[in-house]
């Protein structure tokens, strides 16, 4: 028998993660009776049939923040990201480019590199020694006795990339959706001056929540919890739920001075050239977007408890520190701090219906010396504690969720992006099983 691939056979996949008929009515039935402007059913949080569902309809399908150019510098690096069921490589390749390839063997399936990271020649799979370029072309397997075979129809699936503004988006459906050039189009301006391409990773974080992804998302978009965030609280200014012309007097100072740094920060990007206008995108694009600089309190600076910078050395050719934030949330997995002098990324990772990894990466200038330039433990300090509040906040909306007495509670005027997000998971999910 000759050794060929059939592409016939790679959708045989699909046989453990189908849906029984009646189980996908019932499930169906859900996103029909879904109740508007209420947080989602129990089952959204806690069943697998659905987690299964939500990795094929959103995580296979969707373009999904992945990394930064900074962790994979030189040719040779690789970060792996995994999601559900779905492993990945994104390698930097020797012409500066990126490669994106499924991790797993062409042989028997092994996952073919195990590190979060690390830089390597060819990918080497660890069970047999099934030999790929960094390209993903299976070069050597060899066995004693064994008779040649064509190697080109076995070589590591590629998945599709696409970096912007040194932020890498990977998409591993047959054809991603092609708005997401458009929506680029948006967040690159905002986004370059900030020049990732010459930053460096100070430290990455990785947490798992113990609650489903959405739970995780749902949170990060409102703060209407931020009281919660003591850290944070100290660099946003803490107008929160406020609506102009109804603030409460003892608020109207801090409203003020917020409108102030707005004012000011408008001016300061207008002389840079900065863009500040606020864009919300979040459930009309396929890509979901919203970005916006906003001003933070004290120096303005920095996530510090005076707002005074954190790294001496200003990214990209900025002039200024005081650039307040510029935050970018993109449906379905990531959210953004650009500053002055550092970036923070934020990539979510679905585990399972009820553990998610949240990857935290801190990047600062390429040059900025550890010690002289930042301290590594002040540069954290403000997101460290802030993921752990959330962790905690995320965990007990799980346990809740799995609790009998759980029904859907409304959102908040102040928690539209959290709705807007559910919205945008429900219009993709009908759209997936339609
Ligand atoms: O990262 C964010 O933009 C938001 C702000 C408050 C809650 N979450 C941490
Ligand atoms: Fe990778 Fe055998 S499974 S070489």
């Amino acid at each position: 028998m000759s050794i060929t691939s059939n592409p016939s056979r790679t959708s045989r996949g699909k046989l453990s993660s189908t849906v029984p008929a009646e189980q996908l009515a019932e499930i169906r039935e859900l996103f029909e009776e879904r109740r508007k402007g209420f947080s989602l059913d129990a089952p959204f949080y806690t069943d697998p049939t659905i987690f299964g569902m939500d990795m094929q309809g959103i995580f296979q399908k969707n373009w999904l923040f992945a990394a930064s150019v900074a962790e994979l510098p030189e040719p040779g690096d690789y970060v792996t990201v995994e999601y559900g069921p779905t492993s990945l490589l994104i390698m930097r390749k020797d012409d500066g480019g990126v490669n994106v390839l499924h991790n797993v063997c062409r042989h028997r399936g092994a996952r073919v590199l195990t590190a979060p990271s690390g830089s390597t020649g060819n990918l080497v799979c660890g069970y047999h020694s099934w030999t790929y370029s960094p390209e993903g072309d299976l070069i050597h397997a060899s066995a004693p006795g064994e008779t040649e075979f064509d190697k080109s129809c076995f070589g590591l699936k590629k998945a599709h990339s696409r970096v912007y503004a040194g932020l890498i988006f990977v998409c591993v459906a047959d054809e991603p959706p092609t708005d997401f050039d458009e929506v680029a189009k948006i967040f690159v301006p905002y986004l370059e001056p900030h020049d990732l391409g010459r930053t460096k990773v100070a430290y990455q974080q990785n947490i798992v929540e113990e609650g489903n992804w959405k739970l995780v998302m749902e949170n990060n978009r409102e703060c209407y919890h931020c009281d919660g965030h003591p850290e944070l609280a100290c660099s946003l200014f803490p107008t929160w739920g406020l609506t102009e012309g109804i603030v409460p007097s003892h608020l109207e100072e801090v409203w003020d001075r917020n409108k102030q740094a707005e004012n000011s920060l408008e001016e300061r990007c207008r002389r840079y050239g900065l863009p500040y206008e606020v864009v919300e995108e979040l459930d009309t694009r396929i890509a979901g977007i919203r970005i916006s600089r906003e001003p933070l309190d004290g120096e303005g600076e920095s996530f510090s408890p005076d707002g005074h910078r954190l790294s001496k050395k200003l990214l990209g050719n900025l002039r200024d520190f005081r650039l307040g934030r510029c935050s970018m949330h993109l449906q379905p997995n990531s959210w953004f701090h650009f500053l002055g002098d550092h970036v923070i990324t934020f990539g979510v990772f679905p585990i399972n219906e009820h553990q998610t990894l949240v990857r935290t990466t801190w990047l600062v200038a390429d040059d900025a010396v550890e010690g002289e330039d930042y301290d590594l433990d002040k540069l954290t300090h403000t997101w460290k504690q802030t993921n752990i509040q959330d962790k905690a906040f995320v965990e007990l909306c799980q346990q809740g969720a799995g609790s009998p007495a759980y029904e859907p509670g409304p959102y908040m005027k102040s928690e539209y992006q959290v709705e807007a997000f559910i919205n945008w998971y429900v219009q993709r999910m009908q759209e997936h099983m339609a």
